[in-house]
């Protein structure tokens, strides 16, 4: 590595470069002897440290950070920290980081980020909305202090968690659409109605439970806190025509739970019979058959009018087809008895009618004209 120029000189020079981050110091020894005593000599040691140079640029120590953050935090708040080592030495270690705005692709995530240039806290710029977006990748860029041609970059992905800021909001009941009709003979237990509820927030957050707040008289109704089915808890044939207003709560399973609540109107109809009644009007007998229960009784009367249509048709066919015939005879009939007898041959009425029975016919009234 080092060569010392022979003679009086004692100049060192290198025969190499050095890298002072692999190896920063070398040491070795140097002879003088006497020129005419070669065995006078004396020996030293030399030590060569080398210099640094600005040659090494900041590397971030990961490729990507993930962070997580909780959405709605004021703006300034801290979402994490990067940081990147120079190997040079002072000063060439300085470095400062940046929030690439352009070379991360999204403007949008650069814009809600920031990242101090000396530190490397990565905070936020405004308050974030998870139901808006709940992922951001922003790209950071790491520089050194002199030579901005060293530089290096990494990966920010930023993960907000979510907080209970949503509440529940009805599907049904709705202000437009607040009603369910249920028959007066509605069995205990059947299902009433189906109230639904939607939570835009995560987790335990947006898991809802139903219940019956207000309106419940006489506890005729029950609701499936999970799936809110709203069912007959007793007998509604009491109450026909009556409508019960039942006060809906809909509440999320977050910490500070949140909760919503709607107004069901619930009208109690006659049952079957004002089915039939209003089935009449509009639909006839058939549409009567169709609407009542499947039972034993419809399947009767079903099959019972079916066969009497069937009977009724093959009735018509016959009529139909005997009247015909009839017509026919008849008409031949008077055809022969209208034409004279001697101008009429056998070989005409035998290409005429070709009927055997006919034919005979024929043949008779003839022989009676003759
Ligand atoms: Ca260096
Ligand atoms: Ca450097
Ligand atoms: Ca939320
Ligand atoms: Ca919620």
């Amino acid at each position: 590595m080092f060569d010392l120029s022979a003679g009086f000189s004692g100049n060192i020079w290198t025969n190499r470069s050095f890298d002072r981050e692999a190896r920063d110091r070398y040491e070795f020894y140097v002879t003088a002897s006497n020129k005419d005593d070669p065995t006078a000599t004396a020996t030293a040691t030399v030590a060569v440290r080398i210099l640094d140079d600005n040659d090494e640029p900041p590397r971030f120590t990961q490729r990507q950070y993930v962070f997580l953050v909780a959405e709605n935090r004021p703006a300034g708040s801290t979402v994490g920290h990067v940081s990147a080592v120079d190997h040079d030495l002072a000063p060439n270690d300085r470095h400062s980081y940046y929030v690439d705005a352009v070379g991360g692709g999204d403007n949008r995530a650069a814009s809600l980020f920031g990242v101090e240039q000396q530190t490397g806290r990565v905070y936020t710029r405004l308050p974030l909305d998870r139901e808006h977006r709940h992922e951001f990748r922003v790209t950071v860029t790491v520089r050194d202090d002199v030579v901005v041609t060293l530089h290096d970059s990494a990966t920010v992905v930023v993960k907000v968690t979510d907080d209970n800021d949503e509440p529940p909001v009805f599907l049904f009941p709705t202000k437009s659409n607040d009603t369910a009709h249920v028959a007066a003979d509605v069995v205990v237990g059947g299902r009433v109605a189906t109230v639904s509820a939607v939570d835009y927030d995560a987790g335990d957050n947006a898991v809802l439970r139903y219940s019956i707040k207000n309106g419940n008289k006489h506890g005729l109704f029950d609701i499936d806190p999970v799936t809110g089915w709203i069912v007959a808890n007793g007998s509604l044939a009491r109450y026909t025509m009556e409508t019960f207003t039942l006060v809906l709560s809909a509440e999320d399973a977050g910490t500070q739970s949140r909760s919503s609540s709607a107004e069901l109107y619930i009208v109690v109809g006659d049952g079957m019979r004002q089915t039939v009644e209003v089935d009449t009007q509009s639909a006839g007998l058939v549409g009567q058959l169709l609407q009542l229960p499947l039972s034993g009784t419809r399947l009767v009367l079903m099959i019972s009018c079916l066969g009497g249509l069937c009977v009724v048709i093959i009735a018509v066919c016959i009529t139909l087809c005997v009247y015909r015939l009839q017509r026919r005879h008849k008409l031949d009939a008077e055809t022969l008895k209208g034409i004279s007898a001697n101008h009429v041959t056998h070989e005409y009425m035998r290409q005429n009618i070709t009927h055997d029975k006919q034919y005979s016919s024929c043949l008779q009234l003839l022989k009676l004209n003759i």
